[in-house]
């Protein structure tokens, strides 16, 4: 089935994210919820599993130097700590993982959000190795990887519906890569200064 134009687009085209993306892309990426936005204008125009294993290969050095006692940081009272970032960035891989699995394999059900704070909460990353958090992140992306391997463009281009608004397959695979990418920032910026 060959994407199409439709209004949303319109609606995008004024952001900076139409500006960034080859017009193929934006097909494909159209109709999300602006939420999103946030994390994919994150993402250079590439291939998106080229990045994906471009940034496995650079998180998982960025994180190995970091010493573990260093890894139980929070910048600020309330804020999570470093390993709880990490933990975060694989947990939400993984949901956004299982959500692109079903819409790329043509469910319609529609799926249901989640609450980050909540899953911190009910986690235990702080009593984790962040070796063994690091080995998380790792097998999470690489079966990110192998899934995202495995599409037909047909299955690419698929549409469901996530917290009551409609993802495309492209566009959640956009979502993992640019919320990582805002993640490594942070702790760039906040944790790692
Ligand atoms: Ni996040």
């Amino acid at each position: 089935m060959a994407p199409q134009w439709n209004g949303a687009f319109l609606f995008f085209a004024g952001s900076s994210l139409a500006g960034k993306l080859q017009v193929q892309e934006k097909v494909y990426i159209t109709k999300y919820n602006p939420y999103y936005d946030r994390y994919i204008c994150l993402v250079p125009e590439e291939n998106v599993r080229d990045i994906l294993t471009k940034h496995l290969e650079k998180t998982t050095k960025l994180l190995s130097d970091i010493p573990e006692q260093r890894a139980n940081y929070r910048y600020a009272s309330g804020k999570w700590s470093l390993k709880e970032v990490l933990g975060h960035i694989t947990d939400n891989e993984r949901i956004m993982s299982y959500r692109l699995l079903r819409i790329a394999r043509g469910d319609k059900t529609p799926l249901a959000g989640y609450n980050q704070d909540d899953f911190i909460r009910g986690s235990s990353f702080d009593s984790h190795k962040l070796s063994e958090l690091i080995e998380d992140y790792m097998f999470v992306r690489r079966s990110t990887l192998t899934l995202l391997r495995g599409l037909s463009e047909e299955a690419w281009s698929r549409r469901g519906f996530v917290n009551n608004s409609e993802l495309s397959v492209k566009a959640l695979a956009y979502i993992i890569a640019g919320h990582e990418l805002h993640h490594i920032k942070v702790i760039k910026e906040k944790y790692l200064v």
